[in-house]
């Protein structure tokens, strides 16, 4: 007979998730961080987000992207390393990359190893001649570029809105460090999602079939698989609302009824109708974002949105 320990996951446990965790359910206003949606079931079903018909953002940046490369490929120096910061799916960069033959290196950064040195394989397969250099770091935090990229000319790439889950406060910051990165006379390719009437957003983060739902519990899922937690699964439900205050789409997990939820030794309560803020993503109009952007000392070059204006692609110089 074997003996079972209490907290078999305990002993993996990631001890910044679990902090993390602690510190966010111990807020008045409960929170979470839409970075840990991201493990390997998160991100299937992100990539099943991207295709619902309700979620707009990703097939209309493919579009301005498609569309847009060959000013994009006029307006970049020669022989540029492209820096993407944080790479999901190559399905964006593989458009630029269809007008960018003479890029000197295509620089991804993530925090996953794992994933980047699947992709840089798979990159490398598809396009013998780049130079693929990943670096593996939290954009969000200092790090330094491959020595191989040298005195080349630097572009960013973010794409994908990623910019719309930081506090606009917390954008300028990064778009700064982007800046500091990247250095003098650098040009940063981003996508951003516009604002637009209610409906519309809020059915893009609550779509029909409950994809995103499951995206969103999916995060309770993992707390209590990695972290032994016991949430009740059945006992919360997803909830997106449109916050045009503060012009963001804040994604929640509302609590059913009144109940305690046990992660390690810890027992958070919950009132019935209490939330767990787990996302927003801001919405921007191309004025609000370009004043945004100059605050961090980048000035709009261009700016495209697809007929319906759903979705921009800025492009910046500082
Ligand atoms: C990856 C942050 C751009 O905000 O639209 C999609 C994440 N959340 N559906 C977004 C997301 C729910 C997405 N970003």
């Amino acid at each position: 007979m074997t003996v079972k320990p209490t907290f078999p996951e305990a002993v993996t446990a990631d001890p910044i998730f679990l902090a993390d965790v602690r510190a966010g359910l111990s807020k008045s206003q409960k929170t979470l961080s839409p970075k840990y949606f991201y493990d390997e079931a998160g991100s299937e079903l992100f990539e099943a987000i991207t295709a619902l018909p309700e979620y707009y953002p990703t097939r209309t940046e493919i579009g301005i992207l498609d569309e847009r490369g060959p000013e994009i490929a006029a307006l970049l120096p020669k022989a540029v390393a492209l820096v993407e910061f944080g790479s999901g799916s190559t399905a964006k960069l593989r458009c630029l990359l269809r007008h960018l033959p003479e890029l000197s290196a295509y620089v991804p950064v993530d925090v996953s190893g794992d994933f980047l040195a699947a992709q840089a394989q798979t990159l490398r397969a598809d396009f013998p001649n780049l130079a693929v250099e990943p670096v593996v770091a939290d954009f969000t935090r200092p790090f330094a570029l491959p020595d191989t990229v040298g005195m080349a000319p630097r572009a960013g790439f973010f794409p994908g809105s990623t910019v719309g889950n930081f506090e606009p406060a917390e954008a300028a910051t990064l778009l700064d460090r982007f800046g500091e990165i990247l250095g003098p006379d650098s040009l940063l390719v981003l996508g951003v999602d516009l604002v637009k009437d209610t409906p519309r957003l809020e059915a893009a983060y609550d779509d029909a079939a409950g994809v995103t739902a499951a995206f969103n519990m999916n995060l309770l899922k993992r707390i209590n698989h990695e972290l032994g937690g016991d949430f009740d699964l059945e006992a919360f439900r997803h909830r997106a609302v449109f916050n045009a205050d503060a012009s963001r789409i804040e994604m929640h997990l509302v609590s059913c009824k009144d109940q305690s939820v046990r992660i390690g030794g810890d027992s958070f309560p919950f009132r019935e109708g209490e939330t767990i803020h787990t996302e927003s993503s801001y919405k921007y109009t191309l004025d609000s974002f370009r004043a945004l952007a100059a605050t961090a000392g980048w000035r709009s070059e261009t700016v495209w949105t697809d007929a319906d204006a759903l979705f921009s692609v800025h492009i910046l110089r500082r």
